[in-house]
């Protein structure tokens, strides 16, 4: 299948809504592989952290945070054409790689208050030339706790953050303003689909308060002409990212499949 370029409507809509859906970005078939290694994954299970993401009430979710590219599945997709060139064509620069999530929303997990990514990682950098995309494993539904957005808040700036449960969150005050004047999406998507979203974008989620998982990848990049200003995380920095091909990332994926269901030895040449 090839890749399909951006349209320009779709760039245009990205820089006015500050976020962009590209359904079927990657072909289902491969979805399905990636889900099928790491359900078997057992390093991913030992890695997920549960986050308390309220102060007093709701339930947690569980997550994998890696900061680096690494030659498994996850950091393919991450570093692969699929995702990155419409990122180069949205911000018309070549892409760093900050870090990717597994988002692992079990039936009665989750939940985000709301917040701007760029409202973490403002420290990190100069500009908030900062990007996250959601990649969807399973079907993203409201049902199930998809991602919900308010179009257009990239325009208020960054807002102050403050600690809540294991969580930052945006100045309540400012997002309940912010909702009087622009209208809350839910972003339902099917697996394979894309979700980009910029640094500024405010964005939440529901617990997933279903019977079906909800799993997805988030990940982070800051363009090339950002400036880190944290030395121990420029040094974590992917280069401005040469992204791999379909070719490169199926082989990488298929070797993984073998490792973890056994047929291969996980340093084995691909
Ligand atoms: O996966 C979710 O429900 C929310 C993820 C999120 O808000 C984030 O990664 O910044």
């Amino acid at each position: 299948m090839a890749l399909q370029p951006l349209a320009d409507a779709q760039i245009e809509q990205f820089h006015r809504d500050g976020y962009l859906i590209v359904r079927d970005c990657v072909p289902v078939e491969q979805i399905k592989r990636i889900r099928h290694i790491a359900e078997r994954d057992s390093q991913l299970k030992a890695d997920a952290k549960f986050n308390q993401n309220y102060e007093d009430e709701g339930v947690g979710t569980r997550l994998v945070y890696r900061d680096r590219l690494d030659d498994d599945v996850y950091s393919a997709y991450a570093r692969s054409r699929y995702v990155v060139d419409p990122m180069q064509q949205l911000f018309g620069d070549a892409m760093r790689h900050y870090y990717h999530l597994q988002m692992l929303k079990d039936p009665q997990t989750g939940g985000w208050q709301w917040h701007q990514d760029y409202g973490y990682h403002y420290k990190e950098f100069l500009y908030p030339d900062f990007v996250s995309l959601m990649l969807a494993f399973d079907p993203c539904t409201r049902d199930n706790g998809c991602l919900r957005v308010l179009r257009g808040s990239h325009r208020l700036g960054r807002l102050a953050h403050r600690s809540s449960g294991s969580q930052l969150i945006a100045d309540p005050e400012r997002v309940q303003w912010a909702h009087r004047e622009m209208e809350e999406v839910h972003c339902e998507m099917t697996p394979g689909s894309v979700l980009y979203f910029h640094g500024n974008l405010l964005h939440a989620s529901h617990p997933n308060q279903s019977a079906q998982p909800r799993w997805s990848m988030v990940c982070a990049y800051v363009t090339a002409s950002n400036t880190c200003v944290l030395p121990d995380v420029e040094e974590k920095l992917s280069a401005p990212l040469d992204a791999w091909s379909e070719k490169q990332v199926a082989a990488t994926s298929l070797r993984h499949e073998h490792c973890v269901e056994g047929t291969q030895r996980a340093d084995a040449p691909i």
